[in-house]
C-alpha cells in the first residue's frame, strides 16, 4: 500500500518587501524593517503583493462606458499592418491609448490648476484686504507679472508718467488672474511669455489655450464614448490643456505664491527622516498648497506657542515637510525636508510624529492606518480631500480665519506630544542642502553681480564648460527602487557637465543624496561644470521648488533664449527633460507641456502607451516635427541620461557650438598632460 504522505501546510508568511531592494536610502530601509517588525504594511510591501494590470499598464484598456472595460493587449505576434484590435464600439488601440493619455493630462492639469485657482482666490481676498493673515509681500514680483496679465503699472497724468497705487494693481492682477480659468473669448494671457517663435508654433497648430478650465472640460467631452476618434486630434486637445497647465495654472500658482509669500532665494537646510527630533514636537506638513503651511510656519515660531510646547516637556517645535508642500516651505523659510512621496508612511513609523497635517494631492490614504498604530494625529484640512477612516481629524482651513486654524492645529500637535506610546526610532540620516533657486536667483548667480542677465550662463554653454541644461523632476514610484533612477540619472548628467534644474520629489531625492550643496560639484561633476559651480558657489543641481514651479524651468529656458546666441526658440537650446520615477497624472501633464514647449523629454519606470505602438510612435517621433520636442522612454537610468546627453549634443551641433566644447575638453586634457 502506498504510503500516504502527510502534507503539513505551513501558515503562509505574509509577503513583504526586501528593504534593500526597495530603496537606496538607508533611513528608509531602516524604517521599512521597523514597520515589518511591528506588522504594519507600507507601500513597499503592497508593491510585492499587488501586481499591476498588464493591460492597463499598456494604456489599452477602455472603461469610458458601460459596455467595457474593453481590453486590447498587444498580441505576442503583433503585426502593425494587420492590427484589427477594437473595442465594442470599434475604438482602435490608438484611440483608446490616446484617450487614456489625455485623460491623464486632464487629471494632472486639473490638479495643478485647481491648486493655482485656490491661491488666486486667496490672493484676491488679500488684495481686497478681507484677510489679515495674507498680504502682498513681494511687490517687485507683482509689478513684474502685472503687464503679462494686461494690468498697467504706471499711469500718465499731465504728460507725466506716474507709478500706480500698489493696492490697485494687486486688485486688478487678482481679478485678471482669476479670469484666466474661465474667461470668454481671447486666449491664455501667459502664452505670450514664451519666446515669440514658440507662440507662433502654438498659434499655427491651433493649440493656444482659450482658458484653463475649458481645455480640461473639453478633454472629458472628447474622450466620452463616440466623440473624438483620431489620436492626432485627441492629442491636439491634450496639448491645449497641458499648455494651459504649464503656462497657465501652474505658472499663475508660482507667481501668485511668490507675490504673497516672497520669491525664493537660496538658503540652507537639511533633508531626510533624520530631521525629526525625538525631544521636540514634530509636525509633518504634507501635500501641495502653501496657503495653510505658510500659516503653520508663522504660528510655530510664535514665542507663546514655543513656550506652550516647552510647558509640555518638549524642547521646541520641529516642522518638516513631505512632497511639494515641503518644497514650498523649504524654498521660502528653510523648513527641512522630511522625505519624498514614498516616505510618508515611514515618517510616522518613527513614532516621533505628533501630527501629520495634510492638504491636497499625493497623500496615501494608508497614512491614516499607519497613524492609527501610533499616537500620531492625522489632520486633513481641505474640503476636497477628506478620509473615510475615523481617526482622520478634519479641521477645515479657511483663509478668513487662517491664523486661528493654524494655531488650533499646532496646539493639537503639542498636546499630543505627551501621548507618545511606541518606542521612538528616528534614523540618523540627513543631508545639508542649499535650495530656493529660481529665475531671479539664477540670473543673479550666473549673471554676476554687475550683469544680472543670463548672458554668462549662455556664454558658459557656448564655450562648452556647461554642456547643456537638464530639467530632472517628478515623483517616486513604488514599482521601481526608491530614488535609484533619480540619483543615477542626475549623477550621470552632472558627471558629463550638464547642469540640472530639479523640482518635486526628484529635488527631495537629490537633497537626501547630498547633491544640493556647492561642495558636491568637486565630487560629482565633470571639469567644466565643476569649474562654473566652484567659481560662482552654486550646487550643480539647482532646487527650483515644487511641481507647479516647473513653470520656473519654462521661464528660465525662455530667459536663455532671450539672452541670445543659442537660437530663437526653446527647441533650439541644448536642453532635455526627464522624470525617472514618475507615477502621477500631473507628471504626464508636465511632460506634455515640456515636450510641446520644445524640449525632448525622457520618462522612466513605465510608459502608459506601450499597447498602441503607432500612437506611441506619434509621441516619440512625429511630435518633434510639429513642436521640436518629443517624448521618449528609457527605464535604464544610465541609458536614460545618455539619451538626454546625445540630444543635447545634437542641439549643440545644430547651433555650431559642438567644436567649442571639444576645444575645452582638449584644453583640459592638455593641461592634465602638462601637469603629469
Ligand atoms: Ni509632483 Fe508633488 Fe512628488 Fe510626484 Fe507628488 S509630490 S506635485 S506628483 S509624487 S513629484
Amino acid at each position: 500500500m502506498a504510503e500516504v504522505k502527510k502534507v503539513v501546510k505551513k501558515a503562509a508568511k505574509p509577503k513583504v518587501a526586501d528593504p534593500v531592494a526597495a530603496t537606496i536610502d538607508k533611513a528608509s530601509q531602516q524604517m521599512i524593517r521597523r514597520a515589518q517588525e511591528l506588522g504594519i504594511d507600507t507601500c513597499f510591501d503592497r508593491n510585492v503583493t499587488l501586481k499591476p494590470c498588464n493591460i492597463g499598464n499598456q494604456g489599452t484598456c477602455c472603461k469610458n462606458c458601460g459596455m467595457g472595460p474593453c481590453r486590447l493587449p498587444l498580441p505576442k505576434d503583433y503585426d502593425e499592418k494587420n492590427d484589427n484590435r477594437k473595442g465594442i464600439c470599434g475604438a482602435s488601440a490608438n484611440t483608446i491609448a490616446a484617450r487614456n493619455f489625455i485623460r491623464m493630462i486632464a487629471g494632472g492639469a486639473a490638479a495643478h490648476s485647481d491648486h493655482g485657482r485656490g491661491v488666486a482666490e486667496v490672493f484676491l481676498s488679500a488684495a481686497r484686504k478681507e484677510t489679515d493673515a495674507y498680504r502682498i509681500k513681494d511687490t517687485r514680483k507683482l509689478l513684474e507679472i502685472a503687464p503679462h496679465l494686461g494690468v498697467e503699472t504706471t499711469v500718465e497724468k499731465d504728460g507725466e508718467v506716474l507709478d500706480r497705487d500698489i493696492d490697485e494693481i494687486a486688485l486688478e492682477v487678482g481679478e485678471a488672474a482669476i479670469a484666466e480659468w474661465g474667461k470668454v473669448g481671447g486666449e491664455l494671457s501667459y502664452a505670450k511669455r514664451a519666446p515669440e517663435a514658440r507662440y507662433e508654433i502654438w498659434k499655427k497648430n491651433g493649440v493656444l489655450p482659450r482658458n484653463i478650465d475649458r481645455e480640461i472640460v473639453e478633454i472629458m467631452h472628447r474622450t466620452h464614448i463616440g466623440v473624438d476618434q483620431d489620436y492626432k486630434n485627441l492629442m491636439k486637445q491634450g496639448t491645449r490643456a497641458a499648455i494651459a497647465d504649464g503656462w497657465g495654472g501652474s505658472m499663475l500658482a508660482t507667481d501668485l505664491q511668490d507675490v504673497l509669500f516672497g520669491t525664493p532665494y537660496p538658503l540652507a537646510s537639511e533633508a531626510n527622516l533624520g530631521v525629526l527630533k525625538a525631544d521636540h514636537v514634530n509636525i509633518v506638513i504634507h501635500g501641495h498648497e502653501p496657503i495653510l503651511s505658510e500659516m503653520i510656519v508663522v504660528v510655530a515660531q510664535k514665542p507663546e506657542i514655543v513656550e506652550y510646547a516647552k510647558s509640555k516637556g518638549a524642547k521646541g517645535i520641529q516642522l518638516s515637510g513631505i512632497c511639494c508642500t515641503a518644497n514650498e516651505i523649504l524654498q521660502r523659510h528653510g523648513v527641512p525636508l522630511c522625505g519624498t512621496f514614498l516616505q510618508q508612511e515611514l515618517a510616522i513609523i518613527t513614532g516621533a510624529v505628533d501630527a501629520m497635517v495634510v492638504d491636497i494631492q499625493c497623500i496615501f490614504q494608508n497614512v491614516a492606518n499607519v497613524a492609527n498604530c501610533f499616537h500620531t494625529k492625522l489632520i486633513t484640512t481641505h474640503p476636497i480631500a477628506k478620509m473615510e477612516q475615523d481617526n482622520a481629524i478634519h479641521i477645515e482651513f479657511d483663509e478668513h480665519h487662517a491664523m486661528e486654524d493654524a494655531e488650533k492645529i499646532v496646539r493639537m500637535a503639542i498636546d499630543n506630544y505627551e501621548n507618545r506610546k511606541a518606542e521612538v526610532m528616528i534614523p540618523h540620516q540627513k543631508s545639508p542642502i542649499v535650495a530656493g533657486f529660481g529665475v531671479e536667483s539664477i540670473e543673479y548667480h550666473l549673471g554676476g553681480t554687475f550683469r544680472g542677465t543670463y548672458y554668462t550662463l549662455n556664454d558658459n554653454i557656448i564655450n562648452g564648460r556647461i554642456r547643456g541644461i537638464a530639467g530632472v523632476v517628478g515623483c517616486n514610484n513604488a514599482r521601481v527602487k526608491h530614488n535609484e533612477g533619480h540619483i543615477a540619472v542626475v549623477k550621470e548628467l552632472i558627471k558629463n557637465d550638464v547642469i540640472v534644474l530639479t523640482t518635486g520629489c526628484n529635488a527631495i531625492a537629490c537633497a537626501m543624496e547630498g547633491l544640493l550643496t556647492p561642495e558636491s560639484a568637486a565630487v560629482y561633476c565633470g571639469p567644466g561644470l565643476a569649474e562654473v559651480c566652484e567659481t560662482v558657489g552654486i550646487p550643480p543641481v539647482l532646487h527650483l521648488g515644487s511641481c507647479v514651479d516647473n513653470s520656473r524651468i519654462l521661464l528660465a529656458a525662455t530667459e536663455v533664449v532671450k539672452a541670445g546666441g543659442l537660437g530663437n526658440d526653446i527647441s533650439d537650446l541644448p536642453v532635455a527633460g526627464s522624470a525617472p520615477e514618475w507615477m502621477s497624472e500631473k507628471a504626464i501633464s508636465i511632460g506634455h507641456y515640456v515636450v510641446t514647449s520644445g524640449i525632448y523629454t525622457v520618462f522612466g519606470a513605465v510608459f502608459p502607451t506601450a499597447g498602441a505602438p503607432v500612437f506611441q510612435r506619434y509621441l516619440f517621433e512625429e511630435l518633434e516635427k510639429i513642436y521640436g520636442g518629443m517624448w521618449d522612454f528609457e527605464a535604464d537610468p544610465i541609458k536614460h541620461a545618455w539619451k538626454m546627453i546625445d540630444h543635447i549634443d545634437k542641439k549643440r551641433k545644430a547651433l555650431g557650438i559642438d567644436k567649442a566644447r571639444e576645444r575645452v575638453m582638449m584644453d583640459f586634457s592638455d593641461r592634465q598632460a602638462l601637469e603629469g
